[in-house]
């Protein structure tokens, strides 16, 4: 653990925003030297914490994303956020809404926003969203926000595999939470009930009465609540038992492993063994357990 950093990791290490963008885009784009890059950083890791942010389309989470970049910033936190969703304002077809909403933290160094531009990339949206956040962590983020919308499995295993997940929720978009979808409620660790100014938000927080975890209200457009917010968060740190990073990273080894064991194969040879498969000249089993051995 003790080789060396690589140039451009150095200069991630040096603070350099430029080379931390170019890893960045090296991790996204599964280049060959992002195994190298990643290894290079990971000793550097392990200091920042990272929420993924999630909830329905529109239910507010990169105002509320803004809202708690500023609320960090006050007390002196640097941040780094990963937009996944190519539909939010971060990132994908709605960039300039982005730059405007993102414009009051655009000359703030102890401030980086990263979009992810692919969707359905090489090897997973999680890997890859879980690969940048570490080398947002080598560069010495305090904390680490990835929004996320939570539909679809592969957007929820972003926010699931986040050491601590923040559930946004909003009223009056057809949002109750028999609305919800599954899986999503089940991964918050703490609720966000946005929008707390609009109508409806009082029923909804009653329907949230029954899951057993924090609830903070807000309205992200005025940062009502967010101090309440960074509290939650910062509670969740202090208590996060030791081994949910040793659940992550058994999590993660399974999928790196999978993602790895796949891309070995090529396609000629998973042919042949389909073709020998539907002829019965072979069975499958029999063939997984070749292909293991090698
Ligand atoms: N009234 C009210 N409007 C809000 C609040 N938070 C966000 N909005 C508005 O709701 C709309 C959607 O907000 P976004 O922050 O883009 O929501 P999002 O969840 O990031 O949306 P996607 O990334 O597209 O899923 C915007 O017009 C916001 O101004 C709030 O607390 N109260
Ligand atoms: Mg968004």
């Amino acid at each position: 653990m003790a080789a060396p950093a690589s140039p451009l990791v150095q200069r991630i290490l040096d603070g350099d925003p430029r080379a931390l963008a170019r890893a960045c885009t090296l991790v996204e784009n599964r280049s060959a030297q992002a195994a190298d890059l990643l290894k290079s950083a990971f000793p550097h890791t392990g200091h920042a914490f990272t929420v993924g942010i999630t909830g329905s389309p529109g239910a507010g989470k990169s105002t509320l994303t803004s809202a708690l970049i500023s609320e960090l910033r006050r007390a002196g936190q640097r941040v780094a956020v990963v937009a996944v969703d190519p539909s939010s304002p971060f990132s994908g077809g709605a960039i300039l809404g982005d730059r405007i909403r993102m414009a009051c933290h655009h000359d703030d160094a102890g401030v980086f926003i990263r979009s992810m531009a692919t969707r359905g990339a090489l090897g997973g949206l999680a890997p890859t969203t879980h690969d940048l956040a570490l080398l947002l962590d080598a560069a010495g983020f305090d904390w680490i926000l990835i929004e996320t919308v939570g539909v679809g499995q592969d957007e929820i295993d972003v926010a699931r595999l986040a050491p601590a997940t923040a559930v946004v929720l909003a009223p009056g978009m057809g949002d109750d939470v028999q609305a919800i979808k599954a899986g999503i409620l089940e991964i918050a660790d703490v609720f966000v009930l946005n929008k707390a100014d609009q109508p409806g938000a009082a029923r909804l927080e009653q329907d949230m009465h029954e899951w057993p975890r924090p609830l903070v209200k807000t309205v992200a457009t005025t940062a009502d609540g967010l101090p309440e917010l960074l509290a939650a968060l910062e509670t969740l740190r202090a208590a996060l038992p030791p081994h949910r990073t040793e659940l992550h990273w058994a999590a993660r080894l399974r999928q790196m492993f999978a993602e790895r064991a796949v891309a070995r194969l090529d396609a000629n040879q998973v042919d042949a063994a389909a073709r020998r498969i539907a002829g019965r000249e072979c069975d499958p089993y029999t063939i997984i357990e070749e292909w293991l051995k090698v």
